[in-house]
């Protein structure tokens, strides 16, 4: 399948991509349901809420902060920077992923949507500023604004609602993309996941990069079982 999808690519003039955590787990960055998964020591409802944050924002900062510090030591491998590649040589592309971790945007990926925000934007509670910030282990947690208020990770936690632009953009671009890339997760997490039936819905030939099975294995065109650097730099090439 290798060499049709590589095909496939060539000639597609419009291309998808939704990107999950085990996009990143070949940088270093554990995913969420695997073995070692960031919510082995917790439980996504735990930590991941606007209810937890509410009950306890110093434990669910600090369980941010140390994602942080264990990303920022991370690299992008040669699956993100094949999906640079692409991008530059596709007429429309658009890269959507659900990771907060900000390893496209360091690969050089451009036309990105972040469906679930980014771990290194900080917003208040109180005045709804928001800015980036770097810095690998915050100096004071929880970290407060200027203006006092408490500061919160600029992601989206369960039950809260996708950004809507992104959100948009996402489901225009699974509409109209001859391909559609689904790779590294495991099509639990919605809206997200709903993306590659939208696109599978309108034609398009959806390819699915993954080690395991997911939900999404039994309908797409091609279901390719390996790693996403290794499968990536094979089909873009
Ligand atoms: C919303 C940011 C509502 C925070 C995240 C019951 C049924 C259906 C849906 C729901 C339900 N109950 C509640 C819901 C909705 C809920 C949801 O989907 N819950 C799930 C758990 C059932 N969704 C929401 O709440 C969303 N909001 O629906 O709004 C609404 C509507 C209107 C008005 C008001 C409200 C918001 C969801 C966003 C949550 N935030 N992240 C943070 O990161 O801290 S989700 C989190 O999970 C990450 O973003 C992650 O990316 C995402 C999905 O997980 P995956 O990326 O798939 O990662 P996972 O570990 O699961 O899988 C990894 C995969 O990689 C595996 O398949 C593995 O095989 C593979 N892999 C491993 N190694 C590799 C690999 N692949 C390739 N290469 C490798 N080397
Ligand atoms: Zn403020």
């Amino acid at each position: 399948m290798i060499k049709e999808v590589q095909s496939w690519l060539r000639s597609a003039r419009s291309v998808a991509v939704l990107t999950g955590a085990g996009m990143s787990a070949e940088s270093g960055v554990p995913t969420f349901r695997g073995e070692n998964g960031l919510w082995r020591n917790y439980r996504p409802e735990d930590l991941a809420t606007p209810e937890a944050f509410e009950r306890d924002p110093k434990l669910v900062w600090e369980w941010y902060d140390w994602r942080r510090g264990l990303i920022a030591a991370c690299q992008p491998h040669e699956g993100h920077r094949a999906l640079v590649l692409l991008e530059e040589r596709t007429l429309q592309f658009l890269l959507i992923t659900q990771n907060v971790d900000g390893l496209h945007e360091r690969a050089g990926s451009r036309q990105v949507r972040r469906l679930h925000g980014s771990i290194w934007i900080l917003r208040c509670t109180r005045c709804g500023d928001e800015h980036e910030d770097l810095t690998a282990r915050l100096a004071d947690i929880p970290p407060h604004c200027a203006c006092g208020g408490m500061l919160r990770p600029g992601v989206v936690w369960f039950g809260e609602t996708l950004p809507e632009d992104a959100w948009r953009d996402a489901q225009l671009a699974a509409q109209q993309a001859e391909v559609f890339l689904v790779v590294g997760t495991s099509a639990v997490v919605q809206p997200a996941a709903s993306l590659a039936l939208i696109a599978s819905n309108a034609s398009s030939k959806v390819v699915e990069v993954n080690p395991d099975a997911t939900p999404l294995s039994s309908f797409v065109a091609a279901s390719l079982r390996g790693p996403a650097g290794q499968v990536l730099s094979e089909i873009i090439s």
